[in-house]
């Protein structure tokens, strides 16, 4: 047996492991760590010890793999299905969108997408070129929330946290669990320990990331915003701030110094139930031991109200402590210089400013518009090397989407294309979205496997994985480091399968629909070789002559002579381009309409603080859970209680709980676990069941655990400035699900 070796970039997670995979006879057999790439040692920690990665010849080759294009040919959800060629499939979904574009305007085609690792710029390009303003994803709970914020106060993006052990000397980890979701920064963060740092983590449950920290701040969920100005005013009136910086480099001191006076420890505990000794002891660490590195995630992007303020006060904090772009604190990066950025591949100047006027729900989401988009790029572009794709910032408000496939207002959505995202598992209110899918003229779903939302399709197409296809990634151009590989396997096998990359598809599309000049590269390789032209090297030169890798290195203290990329040339703790959006230019930490101290009554019927979707280490989302091996590990969905709720509830470890809202129940398996307040419980995300038959009504499970039919979309549970919907935070109830 011969058995080859190829470079591949691991696509499963935000970490990108750099692996060699053995391959023979276009099987992968396994993978190993490259130790020959720079960052080896860490990859070695990670892929070995990731369980993802130990399943993936599982997952690839599994059985229940999509390997040709299909049309629906019984009723929608019936399950039938007829194989038909790519031809065929370009051609009627062209004509389809055609049909639709002529009738209803191209606004009425919406995009959907999920993992940013499927090209997703090349997307944006036919959306643009089509006239489409309106994609939807995750984008305002995942990350994007943050981007958007980071680059109107700072001009630049600032989460990621720079740890370098030995050099950074407290690290605050904000509603984020790195142990488990980003174990890039969790190698980072052990290793710092190790050298002295300090570790603050701030998370309603004590994960293994808080059960390694120095100070553990277990909040009320969806109180971070009146936490960290907590922390803030302490630094302030203790004058634990770097004057020298806030004086030089910082807009709107003064007026934060008023605001945070609303916000003494005392006060600040009785809101967020953490003590007040706490939350000075967190400040003085965070403020005095520096350098600082700070990152956060999830759970400031998903408490729905108060999140954007949590972002605002979250990146106040590494200004005021003079953390910004030095050695083991906070950076500013940008894309490698010698690459063509996203946001030219995108192209969004070819989408009409009446077009863009046209997006749905900007009003509810108005981080994510185009005029915000615009005025941030605008300011962005006085400092070289700075740029910030739309594709991922400038994103329709899912809820309003849903909303106007059913009643079509403002006008009506018909069609859908959804790339690489599984929204009838991920996407809050799922009843309703099942509801607007249904609705719809034309739904195309491009994916792996079967899913929820391939059985509501007109046309379902195989999509070649991230072994199938070449890979360039580069943390969707905040990083400057680029690393890419080519394909390790064959994405075609005569009479096996015919599997596509999404650039093929969208291209498919376009040569059909009047977009041929657009399209000069006649594949994803191509297209890549032509991102990384300026670097000097092709996909294939750069992986047979320097590994797959390239970098710049990091340099410090730019912004003293290029100023920051906002109006003031400053960091803006008060933020004059979110004043200008209509915003509170400051943090404030108001209580929700559906909070129980608005709300008493709602309490009383949903008395407990829901918090969902906590990473999991065997799957990826909804993704995985065919893979045997995995199952196993990890076979149903879990329900965080404290003990002492349960037992108050009579619920045992193990018994099946139902778990209520206003909008339904759903049921998971109780998990006693102390790390969490007896107020709050935790549910997972992404739980469908593969073995169950695809059709009506079951779809695969949908019903039956996935946390998404009880959680919360309507206006009372989004955030006012990104639109963020609340997956953590809400109210439910729990109670033992009747066994016989
Ligand atoms: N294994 C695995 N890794 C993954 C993923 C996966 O599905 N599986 N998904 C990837 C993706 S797309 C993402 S976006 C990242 C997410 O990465 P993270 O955000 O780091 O991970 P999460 O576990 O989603 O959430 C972090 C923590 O937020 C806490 N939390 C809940 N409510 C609140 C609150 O009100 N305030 C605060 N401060 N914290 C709160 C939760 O208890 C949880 O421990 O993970 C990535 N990594
Ligand atoms: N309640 C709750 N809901 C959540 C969250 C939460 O914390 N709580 N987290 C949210 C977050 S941060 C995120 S990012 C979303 C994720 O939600 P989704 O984006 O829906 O992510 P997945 O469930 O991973 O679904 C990805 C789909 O793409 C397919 N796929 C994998 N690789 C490829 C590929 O290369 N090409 C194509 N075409 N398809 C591919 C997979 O088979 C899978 O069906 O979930 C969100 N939903
Ligand atoms: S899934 Fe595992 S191997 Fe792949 S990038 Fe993530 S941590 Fe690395
Ligand atoms: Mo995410």
């Amino acid at each position: 047996m011969v058995v080859e070796l190829k470079k591949a970039i691991c696509g499963i997670c935000h970490s990108r492991c750099r692996v060699v995979v053995e391959v023979s006879d276009g099987r992968v057999l396994g993978s190993k760590p490259d130790l020959e790439h720079p960052h080896g040692g860490i990859f070695k920690t990670l892929a070995l010890g990731c369980p993802r990665q130990q399943a993936i010849a599982e997952y690839f080759h599994h059985p229940d793999r999509l390997n040709y294009p299909l049309k629906r040919i019984g009723e929608r959800g019936e399950n039938k299905w007829q194989r038909i060629s790519w031809e065929q499939a370009w051609d009627d979904i062209a004509a389809r969108l055609a049909e639709i574009r002529e009738k209803h305007g191209a606004e009425a085609v919406a995009f959907h997408s999920g993992d940013p690792s499927t090209q997703e710029p090349f997307r944006a390009r036919f959306q643009y070129l089509l006239g489409s303003p309106n994609t939807f994803s995750d984008a305002q709970v995942c990350f994007a929330s943050g981007n958007m914020i980071s680059a109107a106060m700072y001009g630049c993006l600032m989460n990621l946290a720079a740890v370098r052990p030995g050099v950074t000397k407290s690290i605050l980890l904000l509603g984020t669990d790195p142990s488990v979701a980003a174990r890039r920064l969790w190698y980072h963060v052990l290793e710092a320990k190790k050298k002295g740092a300090k570790l603050i983590v701030v998370d309603p449950r004590r994960t293994t990331s808080a059960a390694n920290a120095d100070i553990w701040l277990q909040l009320r969920p969806g109180t971070d915003a009146a936490l960290l100005m907590g922390l803030i005013n302490v630094i302030i009136t203790e004058e634990l701030y770097d004057r020298e910086f806030v004086e030089k480099w910082c807009h709107g001191f003064d007026e934060l110094a008023l605001r945070a006076k609303d916000y003494p420890a005392e006060k600040v505990a009785e809101v967020t139930w953490v003590p007040a000794e706490k939350i000075r002891d967190a400040a003085r660490t965070y403020a005095t031991c520096r350098p600082g590195a700070s990152q956060s995630a999830m759970g400031l992007e998903m408490i729905g109200p108060n999140s954007a303020a949590s972002l605002q006060a979250r990146f106040i904090l590494p200004a005021i402590t003079g953390n910004v772009d030095i050695r083991g604190g906070q950076l500013i990066r940008g894309r490698h210089p010698m690459i063509v950025p996203m946001a030219e591949i995108e192209g969004s100047h070819m989408l009409s400013p009446t077009q863009k006027r046209k997006q749905i729900g900007a009003d509810q989401s108005m981080l994510f518009s185009w005029e915000c988009y615009e005025l941030i790029r605008k300011n962005m572009a006085k400092v070289p090397g700075q740029d910030i794709p739309s594709w991922l910032h400038v994103v329709a408000h899912e809820p309003a989407v849903l909303r106007a496939m059913i009643t079509g207002e403002p006008y009506p959505v018909k069609a859908v294309i959804n790339v690489a995202a599984n929204p009838l598992v991920s996407i809050p209110n799922v009843k309703l979205a099942y509801k607007a899918f249904r609705s719809l003229d034309l739904l195309v779903v491009m994916d792996l496997f079967h899913t929820p939302t391939t059985q509501l399709a007109d046309y379902v197409l195989p999509a070649a994985s991230w072994l199938e296809r070449p890979m360039v990634e580069n943390y969707e151009d905040i990083l400057p480091t680029v690393d890419c590989a080519e394909a390790a396997l064959p994405s075609h096998k005569e009479g096996e399968y015919d599997r596509r990359t999404e650039y093929d598809f969208w291209r498919g599309l376009g040569l059909r629909l009047g977009q041929e000049q657009y399209w000069p590269w006649q594949n994803l390789e191509e297209a890549y070789n032509y991102r990384l032209s300026p670097l000097g090297y092709t996909v294939s030169e750069l992986v047979a002559q320097k590994g797959g890798f390239a970098s710049e290195p990091s340099k410090y203290g730019k912004y003293e002579s290029t100023g920051f990329g906002t109006p003031t040339g400053k960091v803006e703790l008060s933020s004059t381009v979110l004043e200008k959006l209509g915003n509170d230019p400051l943090p404030r930490h108001e209580e929700a309409a559906g909070s129980p101290l608005r709300d008493p009554e709602l309490a009383k019927r949903y008395p407990y603080f829901l918090i969902t979707g906590g990473r999991i280490r065997e799957y990826y989302h909804s993704q995985q859970r065919q893979v045997e091996s995995l199952r196993r590990k990890h076979p149903q969905p879990l329900v965080q209680i404290n003990p002492a709720t349960a037992a108050k509830l009579g619920i045992a470890d193990g018994d099946w709980v139902w778990i209520e809202t206003t909008n339904g129940r759903v049921r998971q398996k109780c998990k006693y676990f102390s790390g969490i307040d007896p107020r709050v419980v935790h549910a997972e995300h992404g739980w469908w069941f593969p073995e169950e038959p695809g059709e009506e009504p079951w779809l695969h499970g949908l019903w039956e655990s996935n946390i998404n039919v009880v959680t919360d979309d309507s206006a009372q549970s989004c955030d006012k400035l990104s639109g963020g919907w609340q997956l953590r935070g809400g109210l439910c109830n729990i109670y033992k699900a009747k066994s016989y």
